[in-house]
């Protein structure tokens, strides 16, 4: 069993919606139907600039599918919510899920690195991080708390807390 953090952001169409959409999606692969999610945030866009602002939150679960076979579930997911690959880097999407964290691995192929490259310099990463887990330690990272006063600040608002997501299966 691998404990895995999975980053959601939406800038396009209903926002909020997407991103629970796409926390039931998890829990369908959560080996025990259930994620756990941080506050919502809504985010100044990095990169472009000529975009909305955007919904960021993290989610947490535990998997027994691989972290490539949990990639593919996460980019299934992203395009049956209307996600069109291949377009412009760091572009409009109505839904982006980034596998941020898989236990204490380190991963690092051409499809998957994890941990995730941005995740020490993006405040919409690691401030939902230390929401849902203030003691986390990044492998070859470091510690969310001491990372998140150091790194690029993306004009975060909190928007509200969300429940725990909880699948039952029979
Ligand atoms: N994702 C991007 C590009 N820019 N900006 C914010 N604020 N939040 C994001 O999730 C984000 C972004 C590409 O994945
Ligand atoms: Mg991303
Ligand atoms: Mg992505």
């Amino acid at each position: 069993m691998n404990r895995s953090y999975v980053a959601l952001g939406s800038n396009l169409g209903d926002r909020e919606q997407h991103i629970d959409d796409a926390l039931i999606e998890l829990a369908l692969l959560a080996h025990y139907g259930t994620v756990r999610c941080s506050p919502f945030y809504e985010t100044d866009p990095m990169g472009p600039q000529n975009q909305p602002a955007y919904v960021n939150a993290v989610c947490v679960f535990d998997t027994t599918l691989d972290p490539f076979e949990l990639l593919a579930e996460l980019q299934r997911i992203e395009s049956i919510q209307g996600r069109q690959r291949g377009r412009e880097r760091w572009s409009s999407r109505p839904l982006d899920l980034d596998l941020l964290l898989y236990g204490q691995r380190r991963i690092v192929t051409e499809r998957l690195t994890v941990p995730h490259v941005g995740i020490a310099e993006r405040s919409f990463v690691l401030q939902p991080l230390a929401d849902l887990d203030p003691g986390l330690v990044i492998p070859g990272v470091g510690a969310v708390t001491d990372l998140l006063p150091r790194c690029q600040q993306f004009g975060i608002r909190r928007l509200h807390l969300r429940d725990e997501k909880s699948i039952h299966r029979d």
